[in-house]
């Protein structure tokens, strides 16, 4: 018997998920999903050939970003705000999402600094080279600016937002692994970092990383190298 250590509340029907494997942050709501134990519809978006652009999502969603969820007719999109509301709405505690006002608000800060500052420099520097094009020195050192501020962070702390895995972790390991899996930078040269990754990696294994997670950022190394190298 698997010992879920997140069991979600029950929840009898299947929530709907719009959702691209590369996506990290499709990934980072799919895997909380599965965390909790919510039973998912799962609609591929495929990006790469413009499938977000469909009639069909833009109703769902104008702004045709995914993650998008429906859930029995609520719809959500930002993958931060659908994290906190799946946490709060099916979440057996808090513990992925502290209700403590401060301890909320470094959870808060991390899933920010995941989408406002992670997310758009791994993008300037990975996808620039993607389309054939070169990446700006200053870029590169931004990129590394990241990671040096997560590895010193990680310094005094096993997770990055408190004494538990989080949202924040899933949600930022999402992204590094694009990353990882692209293979330019090197994160196992920022240790802290690295035994973190590995560490989230772990937790969340019984819980689908290998086939949500793990292949999802292997599809993005391939077609990422497979457009580098053409
Ligand atoms: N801030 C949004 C970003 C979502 C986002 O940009 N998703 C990308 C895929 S990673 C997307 O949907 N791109 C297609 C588009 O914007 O048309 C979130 O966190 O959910």
């Amino acid at each position: 018997m698997i010992f879920r250590i997140f069991d979600g509340k029950m929840s009898n029907h299947a929530i709907d998920i719009y959702f691209f494997t590369m996506s990290p942050p499709s990934r980072s709501v799919l895997l909380l999903m599965k965390t909790l134990g919510l039973k998912t519809n799962i609609k591929t978006i495929n990006i790469l050939n413009g499938e977000q652009f469909k009639p069909e999502f833009i109703k769902v969603n104008p702004l045709h970003t995914i993650p998008t969820i429906n859930d029995d007719g609520f719809i959500l999109s930002e993958s931060n705000a659908i994290l906190k509301y799946l946490v709060d709405q099916y979440g057996k505690d808090d513990k992925l999402f502290p209700k403590d006002n401060k301890k909320g608000a470094i959870v808060n800060q991390m899933l920010n600094f995941g989408t406002s500052t992670l997310l758009p420099r791994f993008a300037a520097t990975h996808f620039a080279l993607m389309m054939g094009g070169t990446v700006d020195e200053q870029d590169k050192e931004k990129l590394k600016e990241a990671f040096d501020y997560l590895n010193n962070f990680l310094k005094e702390s096993k997770w990055l937002a408190g004494e538990n895995m989080t949202v924040a972790d899933i949600a930022i390991h999402s992204t590094l692994g694009n990353i990882v899996a692209a293979g330019i930078y090197d994160l196992q040269s920022y240790p802290n970092l690295w035994q973190w990754f590995e560490r989230t990696k772990n937790a969340l294994s019984q819980f689908g990383y290998e086939e949500i997670m793990q292949a999802g950022s292997d599809a993005f190394g391939h077609v990422f190298k497979t457009k580098v190298n053409a």
